[in-house]
Formats: structure tokens, C-alpha cells, sequence
């Protein structure tokens, strides 16, 4: 039942909960506003018309600049209807990132909010043919966004999209190049939510999901929107610095059942005094975008009674295909998987690795991208016939499950052996000075060397450095210990939280 009608518009999920006797149940939970189903299909009819007045015809791409309020879901949705691409990115990136999205992706029309503007308007002011649709906003080219909606009619049948038809796209950064633009189709989002979403998480309509991933990355893109509406579920949306003093805040106040967060922000939960009793109404809590450390799982089952289910994903497959699953957690693995995927493990001669095995994960499934826009070369390489390759290295253990060694670039070889930072990390981080840490090679005086870069408690010394290097070794095999500890105020991470080990490099090259 995955292969949707060949005429297919994903925004009809909103019709289909209100059909379905929905249209007052709360669907988005938001600082700005509270929208029932039924105040979600107005306001998406509304702006469909209002972007089609603004000259947004199919296919063009709308860039979305917003921090998660209900303008995200409302005006992603919109663009949909028409046959238009919505292009979400971070509001927080910065000014070049901003000048290549509009010229990689020819938007003609950014949505956004009076916050952003100056900043979009600087970054951008070479590009008279840009119209803003921004609530708050004022200035030649801006439509301010509640107005412009008020005067619309809260009707309009959505266009007949071919389910093949390109759906939206979403930025990925890579540790080289500039991003590109992950082209996905009408049909990816029910795949994600039919696969992962119902067979692992057996979400719910009496759901209520929070993710402190945003809106515009592709894990907060189905935790906080298409997961919850396609189970007719409410999802609360947080704006605002991802911090753990407003997120607990957050889980306090609106009660999720499904949470959806970060390694590090799980670690950071459980470092806080004041995290107790916050997390009575969750039923379940999700991991992704890094391994999450065994000792950050148990710390939870500790301290809060509650199993986090780590998976991985992708950008390029839209959400996660390999996970662990309720009631069945591995700890520090990966997990299996995802009914609907297919993983192999291939060798660097691309050679199929039967039983236990390591080497770089390859995936299919149908949510994944159609292609790489303006990037024919890469879209070759990692898109292979049905595979994908993820560009990690997995092992594949003697009892099925998978389990994550690194990036495929980020292995380290030193004296000749191969040394995972992620073991090296996980060891790292469970010594009660460590909160945070990032492995990476380094070479001194002509030798490879491994380099623990780590946030820690305190100042860090060499007493310290010297007890680090002793915890790993009694830990791991003889040679896996960092030879250099250098102590640092924040590790450079992504929006998500993920250590960007290339900048660790960058750091160690001087
Ligand atoms: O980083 C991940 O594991 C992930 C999960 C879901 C969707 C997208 C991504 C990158």
C-alpha cells in the first residue's frame, strides 16, 4: 500500500483529517498560534492563493527563511498545493548560504517574518526580482504576511500533482562545497511516515510530538510535521534557541508523548538538576543524526525510566531507515532495518559484503531523493540505480544488527590499524569530566596521531589529558588512546548538534 494514486498532492493529508472528523482536534501547538485541522486547511488555502497571486506557479521554488511557527507548516503546505517547491533552510545561516539558495534554486519569492528581513535584505540586495512574504514586515517588495492572507478565500482545490512530480527540497551541507539542493517528490513523505513512522514508532492519533530538531532539517521536517499529520496527531512546535532550559520548559508546558531530539541534547537533559519530572508524559523518546553513546541510554533508563530509540537517516532518504525499535533496544548499535529498506555493506570496490561485515552502508527505499540539482557529477556517485550510499561506515554484526563506526572519511589508521573515533568518543564521553567530544587524526612530526578535541567540566590540564589517555586504554585495545588532548570552550557543531569533525581537522591544520 506504499505506491500513492499516480495524481497525488502531498497537502492533501490536511483534507484527509478533516474528512476524517478532525477538524477541530489542535493539529500545531506554537508560540505564535494554536491551529486546529480545520484553521490549518484555511490558512494553507490561503496561502496558495496568495503565493499564486504573488506569480509562484508549479515548479517554482519558494525559499521558507522561519524559525518553527505555524507559518512553517502553513506556508510549506501551501506551496505544495500549487504545485510549487518549497525550499526550506535554517534561519540562522548565514548571508552567502542565503545568496545561493535564491540563486541555485531561482526562487522568486522568500517566506519569512520580520525578524529575518534585514538580514535577508542586505544579504540579498542585488536581487530586485525577490518579493517577501514576511508577517511583521515592511519595505518595498514585502508583503506582510497576516494581511495578505486575511484578504484571500480560505478555498482551493489543490493542483493535480503527478506523485513523481518534484515535492520540495531540502539543503544538505556537506564538510566540502557549497550545499545542495536534495530534490524529493510528492510521494517520499508518505513513504517515511507509512515505513518508519508507523511500523517502528506506531504513532498515534492521540500523539503529541515535539522535536528539538527544527522544521527545516529533514528529522525535524518529519517529527514535527508530516509524521503528526499523517496520524492526525497534534505536534508542538518550539521557536526560539534549541537549548535545554526552554526545551524542558517545552516538555513541562505541552506534555508530548513522542520526543525527538539529539544525542547532545539528550546528554544535556541528564547533566540538568532541574530536568526531573519533566519527561512524565513521554512514551517514547528518539534519537538520531549521531550515535547516541550506551552511557547517555542508561543514564535515561536511570534517571527517567525512559528507552531512547537511536536510528539513522539521511537528508537524501528524508528520514530514518535503520533503527532500533521499542522494546527491542541495542545498546550502541544502530539497530536494524527499517521494514521498508533494504542495507547492504559494500567493500571500496563497491563488492556486496555477505554476513558480519564492515564497510561503507548503502540503502534503498522509496523515499529517496530523485537527484542532487545542479550536481550531475555527485547525483552519479551516490545515487546508484536503487542504492543510495549514505557515506558511512557500518559493521554488521553476526546477529543482524548494525552498528555505526564513522563517517567513511572520518576512520582513523594509526601504526596501521584502524581506530573508530566513535568507539573512542563513546568511551570519552561516559568519564564524568567530559561533556562533550570530538576524535579526529592529526599528524605530528610526520606521524598519524589520534586527537581528542573535549569540552569538559572544569578547566581542563594535563593531569587530566594524562587520565584521559589512561581511561581509554583501559578501556580499549592498547593502541586506541588520543595521543593529543586539547581542551576546548565549545566544539564546532551543526544546527543539529552534530560535531563538524572536518572543522576539528581545519583546527589541528592550523
Ligand atoms: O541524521 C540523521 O540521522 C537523520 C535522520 C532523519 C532525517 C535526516 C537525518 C539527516
Amino acid at each position: 500500500t506504499l505506491v500513492a494514486p499516480e495524481r497525488y498532492n502531498a497537502s492533501q493529508v490536511v483534507d484527509r483529517n478533516v474528512d476524517a472528523g478532525r477538524a477541530d482536534k489542535v493539529a500545531f501547538r506554537a508560540s505564535d498560534a494554536t491551529l486546529t485541522y480545520d484553521d490549518l486547511r484555511r490558512q494553507v488555502n490561503r496561502m496558495g492563493r496568495l503565493l499564486r497571486e504573488l506569480g509562484v506557479r508549479r515548479e517554482d521554488r519558494v525559499l521558507l527563511v522561519l524559525d518553527d511557527t505555524t507559518v512553517f507548516p502553513i506556508a510549506f503546505l501551501a506551496a505544495m498545493r500549487i504545485g510549487a517547491v518549497p525550499v526550506p533552510v535554517s534561519h540562522l545561516d548565514k548571508a552567502a548560504n542565503f545568496r545561493h539558495f535564491v540563486e541555485d534554486s531561482y526562487a522568486e519569492v522568500v517566506v519569512t517574518d520580520a525578524a529575518c528581513l534585514p538580514r535577508l535584505a542586505e544579504a540579498l540586495a542585488d536581487h530586485a526580482e525577490l518579493r517577501y512574504l514576511a508577517r511583521g514586515g515592511e519595505g518595498p517588495g514585502v508583503v506582510e504576511l497576516d494581511a495578505g492572507l486575511a484578504a484571500q478565500s480560505d478555498e482551493l482545490d489543490p493542483a493535480p500533482t503527478h506523485r513523481d512530480d518534484a515535492g520540495f527540497w531540502l539543503y544538505s551541507s556537506g564538510s566540502t562545497g557549497k550545499p545542495k539542493g536534495v530534490v524529493h517528490l510528492q510521494h517520499d513523505i508518505e513513504v517515511t511516515c507509512e515505513t518508519y513512522a508507523r511500523q517502528v514508532l506506531d504513532l498515534r492519533a492521540d500523539d503529541v510530538t515535539f522535536s528539538t530538531t527544527k522544521l527545516f532539517h529533514a528529522y525535524g521536517l518529519g517529527n514535527g510535521l508530516s509524521f503528526p499529520l499523517w496520524f492526525g496527531a497534534t505536534s508542538v512546535l518550539m521557536s526560539g534557541p534549541t537549548r535545554p532550559e526552554p526545551i524542558l520548559a517545552t516538555l513541562r508546558e505541552q506534555q508530548p508523548t513522542v520526543f525527538f531530539s539529539v544525542p547532545a541534547l539528550y546528554a544535556a537533559i541528564l547533566r540538568d538538576p532541574g530536568a526531573d519530572g519533566s519527561l512524565g508524559s513521554v512514551r517514547l523518546c528518539v534519537s538520531a543524526a549521531e550515535a547516541l553513546p550506551p552511557t547517555t541510554l542508561s543514564g535515561f533508563r536511570e534517571r527517567f525510566g525512559l528507552d531512547i530509540v537511536d536510528g539513522i537517516g539521511s537528508t537524501e532518504m528524508l528520514h530514518i531507515f535503520c533503527s532500533n525499535a521499542p522494546g527491542r533496544i541495542e545498546p550502541g548499535t544502530t539497530g536494524r532495518p527499517v521494514p521498508g529498506y533494504d542495507l547492504r555493506i559494500v567493500d571500496e570496490d563497491g563488492t556486496v559484503l555477505e554476513g558480519p561485515a564492515v564497510g561503507s552502508l548503502e540503502v534503498r527505499g522509496d523515499s529517496c531523493a530523485a537527484y542532487y540539482w545542479h550536481q550531475h557529477e555527485k547525483t552519479k556517485s551516490c545515487m546508484r540505480g536503487d542504492w543510495f550510499t549514505t557515506g558511512d561506515r557500518y559493521e554488521r554484526r553476526p546477529d543482524g544488527a548494525y552498528s555505526y563506526v564513522g563517517r567513511s572519511d572520518d576512520m582513523l589508521k594509526v601504526g596501521g590499524l584502524w581506530v573508530s573515533p566513535i568507539d573512542m568518543e563513546n568511551e570519552l564521553i561516559a568519564h564524568p569530566r567530559v561533556l562533550g567530544v570530538g576524535v579526529v587524526g592529526v599528524t605530528v612530526d610526520g606521524a598519524s596521531r589520534v586527537a581528542a578535541y573535549v569540552e569538559c567540566d572544569g578547566e581542563g590540564d594535563d593531569a587530566l589529558a594524562e587520565e584521559l589517555r589512561t581511561w581509554c586504554k583501559e578501556r580499549m585495545r592498547r593502541y586506541e588512546y588520543p595521543h593529543v588532548v586539547e581542551f576546548v570552550g565549545d566544539l564546532p557543531r551543526t544546527l543539529n548538534g552534530k560535531v563538524q569533525r572536518f572543522r576539528l581537522r581545519e583546527m589541528a591544520a592550523g
